[in-house]
């Protein structure tokens, strides 16, 4: 437990803040990997909070960082970890006694602004216990060796960041009353907060799925979530999101609902099945349908994926196809999307994807071919990376969306469950450190999915406090791979390929469950499996009814 040496010297009285912050640090630390670490079991970690006047801490900032002004947040590690990893062995001084005889291991310093800390959360409109609590957050996990140097890194910070002020139950949303802090209630209080801006996931939305995908699509909706939408112009609906390989599909769908449902890669045909994201907002629902990039298939896996495609396409309301904006020119895919939903009379929006990634002249042109061919109901330049165009794309699948009810409670937002995203997560390692042929040949299927809880003994207790008791998930998982020589390479030389995977997958998965998991991956060779019938329907890759 973290017990943190606090100095304030500074204009503003920061002992209202001080428990949330204490809880804070703790969350953080207890998620860190050293944490575990043996030798610091009987080990207090310490940090150091100081509050700083403005002076202070442009002074700070130019003495240590060369930057001379004032800063919001700035940490001193004293240990060198990485990601929460121990990078070197810690030596005997890192460890002392304190005066009452307990062990303590200094983590570091974090030096705070609490004059910024107010000016930021009258700028941002949010609390400034939670603008406090928010620095201290991300001063932590620096201390823990996260870091936002390259984009990879600050994606990493962010998730566990959001995921952790989630934890804490302290949202964006929060003004200096506090709301209310279960998942549920926050999810609740989206959709009818929602109507600000008339989209749920620009407010801050939870990034743990841990809730969501207890329940699949399909489940009794919980009491709470009932919500009534007498509303007649409410709108309603299936939306299939279709396209080439890698043009973005599920990039987009993960910006939709905030949260990592679709794993996403360099490399084309990442996505296998059809993911289901149901998006809130003041103005409709919408279930939107990742499906696999279209594509001639040269094997009865790919066979399956297609079938999976244009049948997902044929339930639709709305057909959204995703083009790469870097690739302009039309294929025959595209058009035969286009046939198919006009023989289904299902209206099309088309999205140019990407164009982050482009001189803005090329885009005309572009819209030009795609506006001679087809009069798609609407074209919308976006780029699911950074979300730029996304509200107006909302805004015309709203628009496009037929009249009709709400078909799923709130709570429940993808059709996922955490067995499925902790196999895709480990699928996704895979096509990140491997390359040619490897990926595309592998699968990954999770044998073992075995959940550890505390003692929850209380009548009445909600599925939250359940999962908020969960303390450990156990997962074995097997990669099927096509040949030996294949499974060499996925296991690396004594064995660090496999690790790197494992640990990487890993990271994801205690993101996505919000507990610790231990991942034990295996690697089989079965040769054709893509051809098998059997063996895709085990791994959930046979053609789906819908
Ligand atoms: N610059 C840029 N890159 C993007 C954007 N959207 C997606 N990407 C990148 O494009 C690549 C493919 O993205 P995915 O979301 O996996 O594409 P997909 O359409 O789901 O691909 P399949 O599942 O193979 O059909 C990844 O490297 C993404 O990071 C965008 O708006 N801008
Ligand atoms: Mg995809």
């Amino acid at each position: 437990m973290i017990n943190p040496m606090i100095n304030s010297q500074n204009e503003v009285d920061v002992s209202l803040w001080e428990a949330d912050l204490v809880r804070a640090l703790n969350l953080v630390w207890q998620q860190l990997p050293i944490a575990d670490f043996p030798e610091l079991v009987d080990v207090e970690p310490l940090v150091t909070l100081e509050f700083v006047t403005p002076e202070d801490m442009r002074n700070i900032n130019a003495e240590t960082r060369g930057v001379d002004a004032v800063t919001d947040v700035l940490s001193f590690p004293m240990l060198h970890i990485y990601e929460g990893v121990l990078q070197e062995p810690l030596s005997p001084g890192d460890v002392h006694p304190d005066e009452t005889g307990r062990s303590i291991l200094e983590l570091g310093d974090i030096v705070i602004c609490p004059v910024r800390v107010l000016e930021q959360a009258a700028e941002y409109g949010h609390s400034s216990r939670r603008e406090a609590v928010f620095l201290t957050v991300h001063g932590m996990l620096h201390l823990g060796g996260y870091d936002h140097e390259d984009e990879d890194e600050r994606e990493r910070m962010e998730a566990w960041q959001r995921h952790i002020m989630d934890q804490l139950g302290i949202h964006r949303n929060e003004r200096e009353a506090p709301l209310p802090a279960t998942q549920s209630q926050l999810r609740h209080n989206v959709v009818h907060t929602g109507t600000e801006n008339g989209l749920a996931f620009a407010t801050e939305q939870p990034q743990s799925l841990v809730s969501n995908t207890k329940d699949a699509i399909g489940g009794n909706p919980p009491e709470e979530a009932v919500v009534d939408w007498s509303d007649d112009d409410f709108k309603s609906g299936f939306i299939a999101l279709v396209g080439r390989p890698n043009s973005g599909k599920s990039t987009l769908l993960n910006y939709l609902s905030g949260t990592k449902l679709a794993i996403v890669s360099r490399k084309a045909q990442t996505t296998r099945h059809t993911i289901r994201s149901v998006i809130n907002t003041a103005r409709a629902q919408m279930i939107f349908i990742d499906t696999p990039g279209m594509h001639k298939p040269d094997h009865q896996l790919g066979r399956n994926m297609m079938k999976n495609v244009w049948q997902s396409f044929e339930d639709s309301d709305l057909v959204l196809l995703l083009v790469d904006a870097k690739r302009g020119n039309i294929t025959s895919m595209e058009e035969s999307v286009i046939q198919k939903a006009s023989e289904f009379k299902t209206p099309i929006i088309l999205a140019i994807n990407k164009v982050d990634d482009m001189e803005k002249e090329r885009l005309l042109p572009i819209i030009q071919r795609y506006s001679d061919l087809y009069d798609f109901v609407d074209i919308v330049p976006i780029s699911a990376k950074t979300g730029d165009g996304v509200e107006r794309l909302i805004d015309a699948v709203t628009d496009a969306l037929p009249i009709g009810p709400r078909y799923y409670p709130t709570e429940q937002y993808t059709d996922q469950s955490e067995r499925t995203l902790a196999a895709e997560m480990i699928r996704e390692q895979i096509l990140n450190y491997t390359h040619d042929e490897i990926p595309h040949g592998t699968a990954v299927k999770v044998n073992v999915f075995d959940e550890r809880y505390e003692d929850v003994t209380d009548v009445g207790v909600t599925d939250e406090e359940v999962l908020d008791s969960r303390r450990l998930v156990r997962i074995l998982a097997t990669i099927y791979c096509e040949k030996d020589t294949h499974k060499g390479i996925l296991i690396g030389k004594q064995g660090r390929t496999i690790k790197r995977i494992g640990s990487a997958a890993r990271r994801d998965i205690e993101r996505m469950l919000g507990c610790k998991v231990y991942l034990e991956l295996f690697v089989k060779v079965r040769k054709d499996w893509q051809n098998k019938e059997s063996i895709l329907a085990d791994l959930g890759y046979d053609p789906l009814i819908f």
